[in-house]
């Protein structure tokens, strides 16, 4: 695909744009093993759970980044620590509208999250970006991970940008994301943008850690690629077919109304919110100030309406739920005697001579035996 980033200019550049901040895309975390209070990563100062929510809720962007590293690691002692972090800046979170963006890789979601967000930035508003990216564990490479995107937004002073957590299951992921948008929140941000790639589970994950979703289709990609046929649509509070310029825009307004069309006969998303589709640019930034308008009507509607309370109430008990599966998965295969017994059962099931049923029968009851009395 043809970059033409470099000519990009949107026509309401902010005033600072192009200046060096001493702001930069920071990295997700690795791995580290710590004691209780020891700094992630090397040679840097040990500090306490207040240390971190001070920082946090003053918007020290070093200490931001420092506490989600905090809540990336995987580390027993740093998670104790974020959790006790979390806890004192819970009261302050919330305060966002939390939105998603999906569509299959090149339909230019890193590009409209840049231009949407400098556009929200010269309206006085405080932009987090966030990705969600379940396959950067398997490429090591992350959808936001590419230096040379958003570099304009990442100059911003009241923007903050992080890119998908480095490791992890998708569930795994999920947790972190989650609680790094709190963080983002108590530290003043007011709008969440979260990129995520169109595979698979990810778009349900995403969904159910957002207020507002986001689906961005190009004009002549084929239906079936960009997620028709796997119900993504069905997710969506708004269909933005993108790359409306140039030759490309009469194509886009066609597929706009074919999606317009479509749309009538599914299940909205949200109760009371129509889906509907709409034309963009996020390389000229046309198209940009009208979805801000539409995402506000669908906050205040949803406002009124509850909608959006009670989303964010159920997606509290599922976050509860998934955490528990999570917990339960990892407390099984990390138990001893099924680390013992897996392998030996598996090759039992290779060569036949017990059935699966039988062998996840046998793992389990010798993992709730250690709980349960029968
Ligand atoms: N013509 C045009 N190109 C765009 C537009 N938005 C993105 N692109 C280009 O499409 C390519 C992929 O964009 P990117 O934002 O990385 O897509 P992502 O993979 O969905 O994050 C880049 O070369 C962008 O410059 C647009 O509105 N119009
Ligand atoms: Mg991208």
């Amino acid at each position: 695909m043809k970059n033409d980033k470099k000519t990009y200019k949107p026509d309401w550049q902010p005033e600072n744009a192009g200046k060096e901040f001493a702001v930069k895309v920071v990295k997700g975390t690795e791995n580290t093993v710590g004691s209780k209070y020891v700094a992630v990563g090397k040679k840097q100062k040990a500090l306490s759970a207040d240390d971190y929510a001070d920082g946090v809720l003053k918007n020290d962007r070093t200490l931001l980044a420092r506490t989600i590293t905090l809540i990336e690691s995987n580390s027993q002692a740093h998670h104790q620590l974020s959790q006790e972090v979390l806890k004192k800046v819970l009261s302050k979170t919330g305060n966002s509208i939390r939105i998603g963006i999906t569509g299959v890789p090149g339909a230019g979601k890193s590009t409209f999250i840049e231009t949407l967000g400098l556009y929200l930035i010269k309206h006085g508003h405080k932009v987090a970006v966030l990705a969600v990216d379940p396959s950067s564990t398997v490429t090591k490479g992350s959808i936001l991970g590419d230096k040379t995107r958003m570099e304009n937004l990442s100059k911003e002073p009241n923007a903050f940008i992080r890119p998908s957590p480095s490791s992890g299951t998708l569930g795994g992921v999920t947790r972190k994301s989650r609680e790094t948008i709190l963080v983002c929140e108590a530290a003043g941000y007011n709008v969440v943008l979260i990129e995520t790639v169109g595979v698979g589970q990810s778009e349900v994950t995403v969904r159910s850690m957002v207020d507002l979703f986001l689906l961005l289709q190009i004009a002549g990609a084929g239906d079936e690629l960009q997620g028709i046929k796997k119900g993504v649509i069905e997710l969506a509070d708004a269909l933005l077919v993108n790359k409306a310029d140039g030759d490309n825009e009469k194509k886009a307004e066609m597929a706009k109304s074919e999606y317009s069309n479509a749309l009538h006969y599914l299940q909205p998303a949200t109760k009371g919110w129509q889906t509907n589709a709409y034309t963009c640019s996020a390389l000229t930034g046309k198209g940009i100030p009208e979805l801000w308008d539409l995402i506000q009507k669908f906050e205040k509607t949803t406002k009124e309406s509850g909608a959006f309370a009670e989303r964010r109430k159920q997606q509290s008990i599922e976050w509860v739920y998934s955490l528990i599966e999570e917990g339960l998965k990892n407390n099984f295969y990390n138990h001893e005697k099924i680390k013992e017994k897996l392998p030996e059962l598996r090759n039992e099931i290779l060569d036949e001579k017990i059935l699966p049923t039988k062998a996840a029968e046998n793992l389990l009851e010798l993992f709730f035996k250690k709980y349960i009395s029968l």
